[in-house]
């Protein structure tokens, strides 16, 4: 998840493993809360379901070894994940959280309406839960010869856990993924990694058809939400096996995020939103990620280490509460156009814009600011913004969904093709250029 936008449902998340003697994170009023550790294959499961019913909460990441006293008041086994809803009803373990959330908010379902392919479900999790787990754990812990014992017998589990499969999709005999594919997942994910670096390969051709489950899993939303990069659980695994904790869960957290730094929205924060309640009596930060002028001020923050925290602000759409406080009172993103500051680009959103989202607002009156209506990835539309930097023009940039084109960026675009780029030029009568030939 590090480079990754945050998905939108997860409203906060501490940037931080808090750990004994640090204080309790103001919470959310109305809220879920998931208590978590980020490498934690069980808490794991809680997310991939909060992801899948893209329910809104927020998460509080926590240090194992040293759990702080106010978590321990929370949770009567000590271990994540702990799921706590608004009104302080809290439920642990992770097979009955996901049960609850899946009671609790049926839509989208997690189990099929058949009760054999219900009950063939609950058997591949118990096996899971039996075998798999536990003989994953004891072969990652051990070395040596009893290492190579467990993996044998990490390998049988393996191999009643496809049976279960069968030629199906998905567990249960499903064409979709089910609450059991979510349970079984998360040691999946972190298997290859492992074994690699272990110096274990799992053998192909006796795990076809787990090995096309695994493509097929990689594919669904809540785990590509959830999903951690192997190469962060490469760095998380070699700082635990070293016994280094603290280290390994700073595994894949860029190195700007000190721990000076208490609390960072790690959304976007936008009109419609409340405020995020703040420390008190902590220096606060109203930024966006992807600023470079913010990024000024988080390196003198940095570089002298104080304690602070950081709102995250979607600039096209602001709280009031921020515009309340800006000094300009008309925010950051004014400032910027006529800053002079020689800055050529503003990105408006880093998410790619859909159908349903609003049009982002119409540039100031008089501003000699470009919109550019652009994809990320899309090299047609790279051509015009390597046209744009070249000559340092002012422009902005909104990334469209181009599978789920909003309506209002389907008005602007020639069709048939309503196509990325789309070049906007400044003023009253508003001449828009397609084509990245003609734009440039
Ligand atoms: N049976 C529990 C297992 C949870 C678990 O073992 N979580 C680990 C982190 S991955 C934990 O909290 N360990 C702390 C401890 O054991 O003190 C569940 O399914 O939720």
């Amino acid at each position: 998840m590090s480079n990754q936008q945050q998905p939108a449902n997860i409203i906060f998340e501490s940037s931080k493993h808090l750990e004994s003697g640090e204080p309790e994170p103001q919470l959310k009023p109305n809220l879920l809360t998931l208590y978590s550790m980020r490498f934690c294959p069980f808490a794991q499961r809680t997310r991939l379901v909060l992801q899948h019913k893209q329910l809104p909460h927020q998460i509080v990441n926590l240090n194992l070894v040293r759990k702080p006293d106010w978590f321990l008041a929370k949770s009567s086994s000590g271990k994540v994940p702990v799921l706590i809803e608004p009104d302080g009803w809290t439920l642990i373990e992770s097979l009955v959280t996901c049960d609850y959330l899946e009671d609790a908010h049926p839509e989208p379902p997690l189990y099929p309406g058949d009760a054999r392919k219900r009950a063939a479900m609950r058997l591949a999790v118990g096996k899971m839960g039996d075998s798999v787990i536990p003989a994953f754990y004891r072969w990652a812990m051990r070395r040596g010869d009893e290492q190579k014992a467990e993996w044998e017998s990490l390998l049988a589990g393996l191999t009643q856990l496809q049976a279960q499969l069968g030629d199906s999709n998905f567990f249960g005999d499903c064409d979709q993924v089910q609450m059991a594919d979510l349970m079984i997942w998360p040691w999946i994910e972190r298997l290859p990694v492992a074994a690699k670096m272990l110096g274990f390969q799992l053998p192909a051709d006796r795990f076809d058809k787990l090995l096309g489950w695994t493509s097929r899993m990689e594919q669904q939303r809540a785990v590509k939400e959830t999903r951690i990069s192997d190469g962060v659980h490469a760095a998380f695994f070699k700082a635990y096996w070293a016994k280094e904790y603290r280290q390994a869960l700073k595994a894949g957290t860029g190195s700007s995020r000190g721990k000076n730094v208490l609390m960072e929205t790690a959304k976007h924060l936008e009109s419609g939103e409340p405020e995020p309640q703040l420390k008190p009596n902590l220096l606060t930060l109203y930024s966006m990620r992807f600023c470079p002028f913010a990024q000024r001020t988080r390196l003198v923050l940095q570089h002298k280490q104080l304690p602070h925290q950081i709102v995250n602000l979607n600039l096209v759409r602001k709280p009031d509460w921020f515009l309340a406080k800006s000094a300009s009172g008309t925010g950051a993103i004014k400032r910027w156009f006529s800053s002079g500051e020689g800055a050529s680009l503003v990105v408006m959103e880093t998410r790619h814009l859909e159908a349903g989202d609003p049009e982002p607002p119409e540039l100031p009156r008089g501003s000699e600011v470009l919109t550019l209506y652009s994809m990320l990835y899309c090299p047609y539309a790279q051509r015009t913004r390597l046209v744009l930097q070249h000559k340092q023009l002012p422009h902005r940039i909104i990334n469209v969904n181009l599978v789920r084109k909003p309506d209002w960026f389907l008005a602007k675009a020639p069709l048939p093709s309503a196509k990325v780029p789309i070049i906007e030029l400044p003023g009253d009568e508003k001449l828009r250029l397609a084509d990245s030939l003609i734009t440039c």
